[in-house]
């Protein structure tokens, strides 16, 4: 197989591991915990595995033997640099515990697991994968592990392979359907645990004890490369106003990082937009008041950034989404008639079923958007916001709306816009120095916890701003953060999701220095992620994690 010059280059890497899971390993237990919320119905739902205690690790002389260990790993959900990382870490962990240990990767994400499909993953395997990034190695995959009946499916399979342990690298669902799976297994003694690693770009899988997901801070080095990239373009042509949306969705968390890095004119916060109940007609005349005030000092172009998920936490179109996510829901009379409704009426047959106000916001969308907002739902039933262009809804808004401007001769410039999506380019970009040792050390750490006979536990890696092998390495029970909340009309217990908090650190910079950033042209160029060279670059944490533990 054929490979590039850094792609040989950067095998050679060694992650940096923690001094705590250097050498011989010891555990150290802490204190009981608690859930975040709602403890007396998440103690009653998980009766095995609530109220665990915190564990750590550290590094001693005394060598403790362990048996051989026969281990699953599962990638589920989207794809986020440094999850072959993860994998190795794990691999080089078991080995390092009993050199007899096997590892099994199930293929194409959860449903491996529960349709036997498994490869073992051998150090040949391993090494080819070593610091890459991607998640083909076993690939992944959105089926959701949560019926009881996939969980015996896959126990039967973990038995058959002889496997004591599995480890779910996944997002904050997986996370939580891992937990039910440890406490379903405890329940019934299976002999088989469950270690769950905080995978996703999106950066919403995060608390106390889990200061980031792996990938985020390497996608959003990739988008933020790219946004100083159309930056300078801007700067230079000075003729465009480029809307950049980017991935991430619910939270904004990448979008805010990427501003925090760039310092682009304008950036929306989706929580914001929320919190103040803004309307879409409200953004559009923010965005128009920016442009205008830098027309008025002759410079018409400049730099937008729109995180994905904004559309869902406008309150009307929140509203209206979650109409037409009832109306469209599969297997319904209304998506019946709706799939022999002709494409061009689609919009007009719509409207007439959502409720008054809907139907004019609804109308009130370019055609585009509006057919969009009706095509396909994801697994869960809800629209897929990756796929709606908020950033054409936008351009074409303000077109509007400054067009009126001119006539009223309140706005003297001339708007051209360009628009961009930055997604997938960053999910399985090669993981940065940070993601590939914090992947690597959350798999060596979940061998480690393995080897303790623990389940329902997260790996948990702290400390991350600091060199890495002052990292601080261990275990959080999955209950510890969990809460229940409404989910398709059931209470259930989830881990709570990590929106971006507006009295946060990262929110608050950035709302100290946003006006000025508007009118000025004060960008900044990140330049592409570097491998190689001074660690004050190459080690470099994301600006969010470096504002939250400062
Ligand atoms: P995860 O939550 O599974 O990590 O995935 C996140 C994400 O990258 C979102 O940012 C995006 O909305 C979504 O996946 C896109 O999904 P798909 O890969 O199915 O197009």
């Amino acid at each position: 197989m054929a490979i590039s010059a850094l792609q040989k280059e950067r095998a050679n890497y060694q992650p940096k591991l923690p001094k705590a899971l250097r050498g011989n390993v010891n555990i150290v237990e802490g204190k009981a915990t608690e859930s975040v919320a709602d403890q007396a119905d998440i103690k009653k739902l998980f009766p095995n595995t609530y109220g665990l205690p915190l564990i750590t690790f550290e590094s001693v002389s005394t060598k403790t033997a362990f048996p051989a260990l026969n281990v699953g790993v599962i990638l589920s959900g989207g794809q986020a640099p440094g999850g072959h990382n993860v994998i190795s870490g794990i691999f080089d962990g078991l080995k390092m515990l009993n050199p007899a240990s096997k590892l099994y990767g199930f293929l194409g994400g959860p449903g491996g697991f529960v349709d036997n499909k498994f490869i073992e993953l051998t150090a040949e395997i391993i090494d080819a994968y070593r610091n890459t990034g991607g998640f083909d190695i076993i690939g992944s995959g959105r089926t959701k592990l949560e019926e009881t009946a996939q969980f015996d499916k896959g126990l039967q399979n973990c038995k058959a392979l002889g496997i004591n342990a599995v480890v779910v690298i996944g997002g904050d669902d997986s996370n939580t359907n891992a937990c039910v799976l440890a406490e379903y297994y405890s329940s019934i003694n299976a002999g088989v645990q469950v270690i769950g690693c905080p995978k996703t770009i999106d950066g919403d899988l995060k608390n106390e004890m889990i200061e980031t997901s792996f990938g985020f801070d390497t996608a959003c080095k990739v988008y933020s490369e790219l946004i100083g990239n159309i930056m300078r373009d801007a700067n230079s042509a000075k003729k465009y106003w480029h809307f950049i949306k980017l991935m991430g969705r619910s939270a904004s968390h990448i979008a805010l990082e990427c501003a925090l890095q760039t310092q682009p004119n304008i950036c929306l916060i989706s929580e914001e937009v929320a919190a103040k109940k803004q309307t879409l007609g409200e953004i559009v005349d923010y965005i128009a008041d920016v442009i205008s005030k830098r027309a008025e000092n002759g410079e018409n172009f400049g730099v937008i950034l729109i995180p994905e998920g904004l559309i869902e936490f406008i309150p009307e179109m929140k509203i209206l989404i979650e109409e037409l996510n009832e109306l469209l829901a599969e297997g319904t009379a209304t998506a019946q008639a709706f799939s022999h409704v002709k494409n061009s009426h689609r919009v007009d047959w719509t409207a007439e079923k959502l409720t008054s106000n809907s139907s004019v916001v609804f109308r009130s969308l370019p055609e585009g958007i509006a057919t969009q907002l009706t095509l396909d739902r994801d697994p869960h039933g809800n629209v897929q916001v990756s796929k709606i262009e908020t950033e054409k809804l936008l351009i074409e808004m303000v077109e509007a709306e400054l067009a009126e401007r001119k006539l009223e001769k309140k706005y003297v410039g001339k708007f051209a816009a360009q628009n961009h999506f930055f997604g997938y380019e960053g999910r399985c970009a090669a993981p940065s120095n940070f993601d590939a040792d914090y992947c690597y050390s959350l798999g060596y750490n979940a061998a480690n916890l393995i080897g303790n006979g623990k389940t329902g536990y997260m790996s948990s890696i702290r400390n991350t701003t600091a060199p890495a092998a002052e990292w601080i390495a261990g275990g959080v029970p999955i209950t510890m953060m969990m809460n229940m909340e409404r989910r398709h009309g059931h209470m259930k217990p989830v881990i709570q999701k990590a929106l971006v908090e507006l009295d946060g650190k990262p929110f608050s910079y950035f709302a100290s220095q946003r006006d000025l950033w508007a009118v000025k042209t004060d960008f900044v160029y990140p330049g592409p992620i570097q491998y190689f060279g001074p660690t004050q670059v190459c080690d470099k944490v994301s600006e969010t994690l470096k504002l939250e533990k400062a």
